[in-house]
């Protein structure tokens, strides 16, 4: 019957997103090693905290239906690859680049798609570090590809999309304009802190070192 219909669909989609939910579980392992490796490695720490989340059924189905396609698992695999979400918020921008290239070294995952939105900022202001990841989950009779998001961006890249987020959801999409420009003038002003606090970074100590054979080596005497 319908009820026992619905109860199947709901399963399905329920061990669905149980498999995006393996590949963050992954890919937080992977950004806890680094972090760990960084925390000893470096005179600060580029990775100032992590997030994660997972899309939720009904917001996956939304997100397909507005990009054309007919709700079903296959496209929804196909189309929506930030179903498993994670955000890394670094004190300053070579940080950024530098968690990102740690991640891009690392041959179990493989590199689906880049938008570098720093080198070039959404027309609103949004600055942040996008990549797709996919992270082989081995279950226990298939193995999956898993793609996961992974937003890098600065403590004040951070600060500013959080209010924009807010702002936008509060406005239901529809911000007046002169807010609208006043959150382009504060992009302009957290941009400059970064570049500000870049700079000052140059003074405060020489660039970090990149973890190699020599850092390996010190690290096990
Ligand atoms: P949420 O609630 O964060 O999950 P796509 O539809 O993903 O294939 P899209 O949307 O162009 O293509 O991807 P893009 O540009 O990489 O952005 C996806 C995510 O980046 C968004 O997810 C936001 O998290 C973030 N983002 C992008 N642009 C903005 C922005 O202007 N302001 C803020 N605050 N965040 C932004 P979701 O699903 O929209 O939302």
């Amino acid at each position: 019957d319908l009820d026992e219909m619905l109860k199947q669909i709901q399963r399905t989609f329920v061990t669905f997103r149980l498999e995006y939910k393996f590949g963050l579980d992954e890919i937080t392992t992977k950004v806890g090693i680094l972090r760990e490796q960084f925390d000893l490695t470096y005179d600060h720490s580029p990775i100032e905290h992590v997030k994660t989340r997972l899309k939720s059924v009904d917001s996956m189905i939304e997100k397909t239906v507005r990009k054309n396609c007919e709700p079903t698992l296959e496209a929804i695999r196909a189309n929506i690859l930030d179903i498993a979400g994670m955000r890394v918020t670094c004190p300053y921008v070579e940080d950024v680049y530098l968690v990102a290239d740690a991640l891009r070294r690392q041959g179990d995952l493989t590199l689906l798609q880049v938008k570098d939105y720093i080198a070039e900022p959404k027309p609103n202001g949004y600055r942040s570090l996008h990549l797709v990841v996919e992270v082989p989950v081995f279950l226990a009779d298939r193995t999956v590809q898993v793609p996961v998001e992974i937003q890098i961006r600065t403590i004040a890249m951070d600060f500013w999309a959080s209010a924009e987020h807010e702002l936008r959801y509060k406005f239901a999409g529809d911000v007046p304009p002169e807010l609208s420009r006043t959150m382009s003038e504060i992009a302009g002003t957290a941009r400059s802190l970064d570049e500000q606090m870049t700079a000052l970074r140059a003074e405060l100590a020489p660039p970090s070192p990149r973890p190699g054979p020599d850092q390996e080596d010190r690290s096990r005497d």
